[in-house]
């Protein structure tokens, strides 16, 4: 199955470590389309490579059209990760979305809430 991870980037880079665990944890359930989430320095990689914003954008939008399940790592709030979800939630993809209650941002109502058929919202202890 193609996995599409999805975490912060230009949102904040604190829990990158986590983001490359998780999808080395991923990787056991089958392919992540977006490994560059878990790299230390993917903007200069990227940004090395000739990659325009559009570029991204486009690619990005492709991988999660073409995932069978999307996993998220909201703790951080991210501006790129609420766009991806939000599109996921339309395609009706089934979403795992985690976070940490422990960390320093409360997490949004509309990535909270329960009522989305496919979607699922797990806290560090599995709640
Ligand atoms: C930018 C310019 C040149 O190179 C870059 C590298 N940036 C990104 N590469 C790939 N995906 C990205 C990049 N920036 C954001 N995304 C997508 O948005 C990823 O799929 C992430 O899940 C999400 C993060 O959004 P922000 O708003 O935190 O950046």
């Amino acid at each position: 199955m193609d996995i599409f991870f999805s975490a912060s980037i230009r949102g904040g880079r604190d829990d990158v470590d986590l983001y490359a665990d998780l999808v080395t944890r991923l990787e056991q359930y089958g392919t992540v389309l977006t490994e560059h989430v878990g790299t230390e320095d993917v903007e200069t990689e990227q940004a090395d490579v000739g990659l325009t914003d559009g570029d991204i954008h486009d690619q990005d939008v492709a991988w999660l059209r073409r995932a069978g399940a999307v996993v998220a790592e909201v703790t951080t709030p991210s501006l790129g990760v609420g766009y991806e979800l939000g599109r996921a939630v339309a395609w009706e993809k089934p979403v795992l979305a985690l976070y940490r209650p422990d960390g320093e941002h409360e997490l949004s109502a509309g990535a909270r809430q329960r009522r989305c058929r496919r979607r699922r919202v797990r806290n560090a202890r599995g709640r």
